[in-house]
């Protein structure tokens, strides 16, 4: 499998899923200004839609969409840890979390990568996603991941998107439990190695 991906974008989560599955992954870096990866492909041939992540799968499949890609490698993973099993009710509860995080969050950052956002619009977003992270920051009071106490690909989405906070400056202090969190997650070995690997880490050796 290939994942394709830009390093600290939504194709992060994707990544430290496949590395917490001990699935093998090449990856494939993409510019996502000029739409063209490393090797000098024109990445809308292979996802039209222009943006990371996508996933070619050895038959050749391209997988776009970061809920769908999770839930694909999360039912690779020969121990099934990643996300509930099929059918169950459980099930349904992590594809709640996985839609909550695309489009409260991943989307609801959108408007901050655009430097043309009106500040009046700017500041709402903000708000919106502070409403969100106090959501999140109950849910943390009690329970180590989303989905209790079991690492799941949807705190890897998780992770990933609240980084972006960092990167636009939003203060997470009121947020205790969030940052605990993120903490945890920073603190897992897939994380760090997915993160060394995208170039977002400094190698210790
Ligand atoms: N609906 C897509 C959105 C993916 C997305 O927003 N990707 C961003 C990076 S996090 C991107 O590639 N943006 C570049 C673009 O849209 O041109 C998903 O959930 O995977």
């Amino acid at each position: 499998m290939k994942l394709y991906y830009t390093p600290g974008a939504c194709s992060l989560a994707p990544h430290i899923a496949a590395r917490e599955a001990g699935l093998a992954l090449e990856l494939e870096k993409v510019d996502l200004a000029k739409k063209t990866t490393d090797t000098g492909a024109d990445y809308l041939s292979v996802n039209p839609k222009g943006y990371v992540p996508a996933l070619r799968l050895d038959n050749g499949e391209i997988l776009t969409e970061a809920a769908a890609v999770l839930q694909y490698l999360a039912d690779q993973a020969p121990h099934g840890r990643l996300a509930p099993p099929q059918g169950t009710f459980e099930r349904y509860r992590f594809v709640e979390w996985l839609t909550f995080i695309s489009s409260e969050l991943h989307k609801g950052f959108g408007p901050l990568w655009k430097p043309d956002t009106p500040e009046a619009t700017r500041k709402t977003a903000i708000a919106r996603l502070n409403e969100r992270f106090a959501f999140l920051n109950e849910h943390f009071r009690k329970n180590s991941f989303l989905m209790g106490e079991t690492f799941t690909a949807a705190d890897a989405y998780l992770f990933t998107v609240l980084n972006w906070a960092n990167f636009h400056k939003l203060d997470l202090a009121p947020f205790e439990n969030v940052r605990a969190f993120l903490q945890r997650v920073f603190a897992r070995p897939s994380v760090q190695e997915a993160l060394k690997a995208e170039g977002l880490l400094r190698e210790t050796t």
